[in-house]
């Protein structure tokens, strides 16, 4: 444990900052204060590092490396020095140096290199596997400019860039001297050589990869982990000189251009694949420089590489980083002159896939021709996997064509990413138990009764040091108060906190602490976007990426139709609610981004109509992302996870807030089920459509969106008004909303889950009135969400996957 007290810890920032201000803190800027609180504890993590690294190669230890095109990290001060155990020592001795910590942190960029629930959810478990003492790293990309800014203008999303490293960053330290480099295009030469081929790349394009190391520092266990993220450069100055000497100087700027387009932008899209080029090139130049540094670290540590699987498990988060098999197999066999049939078994054993999402729109493959062109060896081996896969199908299905097709790597001109992660790991998991059961019996049956005991389910989680510790010091306070620290350690421990469910004086301070989490929450609405709202309504939060699956447009609606209710009938008996929105739209999904103005349209006509003011507010929140919902997490009355079923993999926001203390209004669908398991029908609200009735209609068909909304008077009429003028005097501005649930028939069965929906809000109406009992619902949430901790998760990963218990050979 880092032992520091307050004096010294006084001492140590006066003399840092003199050291890169070179001036006193009087005349400081709060910038330079935060960056150099940031560089202290950044010493402070550096002993901590570099010993776990010693002891890790000393020991021998087996390496985990989870590959994420997206690490969604948020803000690193506060969490650092949480879980170094000294945040609160430094708030007091900041304070005594007239400094608010807390708006210190605040000043902090975002680290935002992901999307959304897949980045989110390989930040959390970079957390827990350092806080657990596993040996795991991170490996991805450091894009220079992170998911896009949010700007909402006349109530719609407009993109600005993600500037994050405009005043650098603190947090990473370029490790120059273990850069790689990484080859694209060109062609491969073949030669027999002693009557075995060997396989030259000539005439490629060299990148240079640098990487940058960001630690990740354990909960008070003096672990400190990697994050090694990879940077694009021209392989060097002589390069662009010697162009530039034949006269070709615009050719070596090109290729500088061309080479640091590479990592230069995250892609915004989380649903729907493209097959772009520059992606391919991303997931590829991450992937190569990645490994070479994992076999050069293992071979320098002296490691023979026949015995490579004891020691390094490589984590696939989705299909991103598949290639990692193919680079794997190229490494083994061309550099390190292995057989196919021990590299392939070594790949096998060293990789596992996670799956994260079932809409076929977006699973990734890549058109041959650019897939060859761009990687011509690598392409070579996947067409060699693609052919003893497809041999060791017709064994078994011999005839079959159809199934051998549907199943093929290579086929219809595709790569298919998907299929080359199944064949070449040892192990294949979905998120939560709903989803792996549908990727095992719909979406990969034929891979499912192939390679059956590869497909296992590991339920996601989340970090409960951020999202509760941290996010939430009074909740966190509460349950030290009542059931003792240990739940920190071991969050299962949070189950104790059942007893105190029923406890009138528990209740009353959990009331308490959720009002001053959404006192905090209003003053930010209202210093952000001049909107007051009332503390003592219902809080009522929807906040995640838009898209049609997640179902924005169901919560709209009955907002639309409690509206004219109320106007209709002013005295209607309810309890006032705010109603919450956050996320982003992908730049160039048209639907979502009308779903943002819609909700914009409904909070400008509903938040200047006196007749509800009592009653109704809506509000849009700009620019949504981590920092930002670690204030609105703590703040939720109410969770809103109204996906369509058999949609949503998991869902993680689901369980952030139920750690503190929010009601889930919920289908049953991804991790939902599983929450509804915990906590019990008594303590969520649950409608919609099930599993059975969903698929059925897939499958069968007969659903009418028409027939639902003409039978549905509030229907007939608010769908009415998406386009007679309502919302807006431009009648054709939510006409593609309109389209979507009428002429194409409701997708997302918006139309057929309304009145249920509604029904579950009135109960929910019904519940809130009741503050005691209110509170009791929320108690046994929070004691039943310590099995959602990504802790448990990380455990499961690391006995189930990482571990030696799923090797080649069993299977
Ligand atoms: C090709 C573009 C693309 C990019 C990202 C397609 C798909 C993705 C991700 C798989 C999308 C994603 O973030 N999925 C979410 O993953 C979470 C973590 O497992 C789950 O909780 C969410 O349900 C799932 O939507």
């Amino acid at each position: 444990m880092l032992k520091i007290n307050k004096e010294t810890f006084k001492k140590d920032y006066e003399k840092k900052f003199l050291e890169m201000h070179g001036t006193e803190l009087a005349f400081a800027s709060e910038q330079s204060k935060y960056e150099t609180l940031g560089v202290l504890v950044r010493d402070y993590v550096a002993g901590m590092w570099l010993s776990t690294t010693k002891s890790y190669n000393e020991n021998n230890e087996k390496q985990v490396y989870y590959f994420s095109m997206e690490f969604l990290l948020g803000r690193l001060l506060g969490n650092t020095l949480l879980n170094l155990g000294i945040r609160d020592m430094c708030k007091e001795a900041l304070a005594e140096l007239n400094i608010s910590l807390d708006s210190l942190e605040e000043l902090e960029q975002d680290q935002g290199l992901g999307n959304g629930g897949l980045g989110r959810l390989a930040a959390c478990f970079l957390d827990s596997m350092a806080s657990l003492g596993i040996p795991g790293n991170g490996c991805g990309i450091r894009y220079k400019y992170g998911f896009f800014e949010q700007k909402i203008i006349d109530g719609s999303q407009i993109e600005a860039p993600d500037n994050w490293l405009r005043s650098g960053n603190v947090w990473e330290i370029r490790k120059a001297d273990k850069a790689e480099i990484v080859r694209f295009g060109g062609e491969v030469k073949v030669e027999d050589i002693n009557g075995r081929l060997a396989f030259t790349h000539i005439n490629y394009e060299p990148v240079l990869a640098i990487p940058y190391d960001t630690p990740v520092v354990g909960y008070e266990n003096d672990v400190v982990n990697t994050l090694r993220l990879w940077s694009a450069e021209p392989v060097s100055n002589e390069f662009d000189f010697s162009s530039f000497s034949r006269g070709d100087f615009l050719k070596a700027i090109e290729y500088k251009n061309s080479v640091e387009a590479i990592s230069q932008v995250l892609y915004p899209e989380d649903s729907f694949y493209e097959g772009k080029m520059l992606r391919l090139k991303q997931q590829y130049f991450f992937v190569s420089a990645g490994l070479q540094s994992i076999i050069r670290h293992y071979k320098s540590n002296g490691g023979n590489l026949k015995g490579l699987d004891e020691k390094v498990a490589i984590h696939i988060n989705d299909t991103h980083p598949t290639l990692i098999i193919p680079e794997l197999m190229r490494i083994l066999m061309d550099d390190e002159g292995f057989a196919w049939e021990d590299a392939w078994r070594i790949t096998k054993n060293i990789c596992a896939y996670t799956n994260h999402t079932i809409l076929s729109e977006a699973l990734e493959k890549w058109p041959v021709d650019m897939f060859r062109k761009l990687l011509p060896r690598i392409y070579m081996i996947v067409e060699e996997i693609n052919s003893r896969f497809c041999q060791n199908l017709w064994n078994k299905y011999t005839g079959q064509w159809d199934k051998i097709h549907r199943m093929a790597i290579i086929a219809d001109g595709y790569v298919k990413m998907a299929h080359l992660a199944i064949a070449g790991s040892h192990s294949v998991n979905g998120v939560a138990k709903l989803h792996t059961e549908i990727l095992k019996k719909q979406e990969m049956s034929d891979f499912y009764y192939y390679y059956p005991r590869k497909f296992n389910n590991k339920t996601n989680g989340i970090t409960h040091r951020r999202w509760l510790l941290k996010a939430n010091p009074e909740l966190t306070n509460l349950l030290k108060e009542t059931i003792g620290p240990s739940f920190i350690k071991h969050p299962m421990d949070m189950e104790a906190f059942e007893r105190f469910s029923n406890n009138k004086s528990v209740q009353e301070k959990l009331h308490d602490i959720k009002r001053n989490n959404k006192v905090n929450l209003a003053e930010i609405i209202r210093s952000n976007q001049g909107i007051i709202i009332d503390p003592d309504s219902i809080f009522d939060v929807q906040v995640k990426r838009i898209h049609a699956y997640k179902r924005q447009t169901l919560n709209a609606l009955r907002i639309m139709d409690l509206y004219n209710e109320i106007i209709e009938n002013p005295n209607l008996d309810i309890v006032p609610r705010t109603f919450i929105f956050a996320g982003k739209a992908a730049p160039g999904y048209f639907l979502a981004k009308k779903t943002i103005e819609l909700i914009n349209a409904i909070a400008e006509k509903i938040n200047t109509d006196p007749r509800v003011q009592n009653k109704l507010k809506v509000v849009f929140m700009e620019n949504y992302k981590v920092s930002l919902a670690e204030h609105i997490v703590p703040a939720a009355d109410v969770s809103e996870q109204i996906s369509t079923t058999t949609k949503e993999a998991s869902g993680t926001s689901n369980m952030k807030f139920m750690m503190n203390g929010g009601l889930t209004m919920a289908t049953l669908d991804g991790a939902n089920v599983e929450i509804r398991d915990e906590v019990g029908d008594d303590n969520i609200f649950i409608f919609g459509l099930n599993e059975r009735e969903i698929l059925d209609y897939y499958k069968h068909g007969g659903y009418n969106a028409w027939e639902v909304c003409n039978n549905d008077p509030r229907l007939r009429r608010i769908t009415n008004d998406l386009i007679n003028g309502y919302y807006s005097p431009d009648r054709e501005k939510f006409k593609t909303i309109y389209e979507h649930l009428l002429t194409y028939n409701d997708e997302f069965f918006v139309l057929k889950d309304f009145d249920s929906y509604l029904k579950a809000q009135d109960r929910l109406d019904k519940a809130y009135r009741d503050k005691h009992h209110w509170q009791k619902m929320a108690a046994v949430n929070i004691a039943h969400s310590g099995i959602f901790s990504s802790d448990r998760t990380i455990q499961e990963y690391a006995t189930g996957i990482w571990g030696s218990e799923f090797l080649y050979k069993n299977l």
